[in-house]
């Protein structure tokens, strides 16, 4: 039996704090009180005085070995889920991509297979449909049978991602049928190609068109479109990656309605600025992912709505291309960069630091926006998510007296850079337990490739 002992920690659930020891057991959260008296014969205690006791990170939207734009994200099932373990991330649920000319459960399958043996931590999947053939609706109970129960389609990248809004009201209503989510890449893609096609015609390549591209508005129309798209399917609808002003409000007056309609943000859009698109040579390419980084007005409406509520989770949107590979195929064309850029191992860090520690967030609202309400969304809860007994024992340990400092030297993350370079960062993440067992020490993983299980998702 693998028990330990978390003594006189400082608990924080979406509820609140309490200070208590916590019990876990084969992998369970089994007790929470005071144990002072308990004998600890067989049981390994760790002294937590000082220490955060949080829920291990839900990151319900990465994209690990993933076929994107004519290539691949730089990291697979293992070095993502290591990455993952050692920044506090002990759940996630990654985007299996459709395959051109093949069915969506023979892609599915296809990326399932590309996790097995290596995950070091638990994941679900979602489900990207890209291309809507015939019967493809029908296999949704298929897809939601192999324990997806959620589903993302892309409002942009017309003849590789996109649906038409046809598309996106069929697979609205079969997704409802059968008790699916579907998540919505909100972008106006038409709109985005014709920008980008005049930029270039006007000799503008250079990776920082990408953001002029990609204008504010691009996004909000999309947002709006989708949410009276979703009302005509009567179907809920959850919005990924948003990034802009406009996409909150819309996201709110929708909520205020009574509609049934939930969104995201991710790391960089809540801590980044666009001017890395002012950057000279090709720099700015660290920073085409989609949607692009924002101004400062933005950021502090995304900060405003984490706290309202209209904006209900962080995810890291990891979405890996080393910098040497967008430079290859960019052939001196933004529009050829893979579209995307490291998080998953620095999701919780920065969250933490850039929120918390600043006093925009209460910790027990970090607690909910990085694991029980993404976990609650994606039909993972009360496993995952929260620390409740018979939950899963997967538990982070914080010292907020510690510091973080991200460079893409030490990182996990299979990448020759990172967005958030030389950032010193209060609150430092000390240990990971993933189902009971330490992952994650000081910043060192020690746990075991192959350990984290498919997490078969029945409801939401
Ligand atoms: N959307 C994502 O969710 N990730 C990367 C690229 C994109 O367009
Ligand atoms: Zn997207
Ligand atoms: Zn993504
Ligand atoms: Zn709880």
């Amino acid at each position: 039996m693998n028990r330990t002992l978390l003594r006189a920690g400082t608990l924080v659930d979406g509820g609140g704090r309490t200070r208590a020891d916590l019990l876990m057991s084969d992998g369970k959260i089994v007790a929470i009180g005071d144990f002072s008296q308990m004998s600890t014969e067989n049981v390994e205690v760790i002294d937590c005085t000082g220490l955060m006791v949080l829920p291990g990170g839900v990151d319900v939207h990465t994209h690990l070995d993933a076929p994107l734009m004519g290539t691949t994200t730089a990291d697979d099932f293992a070095t993502g889920t290591v990455a993952a373990a050692v920044g506090g991330t002990t759940t996630i649920v990654d985007f299996a991509m459709q395959i051109p000319g093949s069915t969506l459960t023979d892609s599915l399958q296809l990326h399932r297979e590309k996790a097995k043996g290596k995950a070091a931590i638990d994941y679900g999947m979602h489900m990207c449909i890209t291309d809507l053939y015939d019967g493809a609706i029908d296999e949704l109970t298929e897809v939601r049978a192999e324990g997806v129960s959620s589903l993302k389609v892309f409002m942009a990248y017309r003849g590789t991602l996109m649906l038409h809004d046809g598309q996106l009201y069929d697979v609205l209503r079969g997704a409802s049928r059968v008790g699916s989510q579907v998540c919505v890449h909100a972008e106006n893609g038409d709109v985005i190609d014709r920008i980008a096609a005049d930029l270039v015609a006007q000799g503008k390549t250079g990776p920082g068109y990408h953001e002029i591209a990609r204008p504010p508005a691009t996004e909000v129309e999309a947002v709006e479109r989708a949410i009276r798209i979703s009302r005509m399917a009567d179907a809920p609808l959850y919005f990924v990656h948003l990034s802009t002003e406009g996409a909150v409000d819309a996201v709110g007056e929708a909520r205020m309605a009574g509609w049934p309609v939930s969104a995201e943000t991710c790391t960089h859009y809540l801590t980044l600025d666009r001017d890395i698109y002012d950057q000279p040579g090709f720099q700015p390419a660290k920073a085409v992912l989609t949607p692009p980084l924002r101004t400062f007005e933005h950021r502090e409406a995304l900060w405003r709505g984490l706290n309202s509520g209209v904006l209900s989770v962080v995810s890291s949107d990891h979405c890996p291309f080393c910098f040497e590979d967008k430079k290859r195929l960019s052939g001196d064309d933004f529009r050829a960069i893979p579209n995307g850029g490291p998080g998953v191992e620095h999701r919780m860090s920065v969250v933490y630091g850039k929120g918390v520690a600043t006093g925009k967030l209460t910790i027990e609202r970090f607690v909910e926006l990085t694991s029980t309400i993404p976990a609650k969304q994606f039909g993972l809860f009360p496993r995952k998510g929260h620390l409740g007994i018979g939950a899963d024992a997967d538990v982070v340990l914080l010292d907020p007296d510690g510091t973080t400092l991200i460079t893409a030297d030490t990182q996990y993350q299979n990448m020759d850079y990172t967005l958030y370079e030389g950032w010193s960062l209060p609150g430092k993440i000390t240990k990971v337990f993933a189902r009971g067992r330490l992952v994650a020490d000081k910043g060192r993983f020690v746990g075991t490739a192959g350990r984290g299980e498919y997490l078969h998702r029945d409801g939401l």
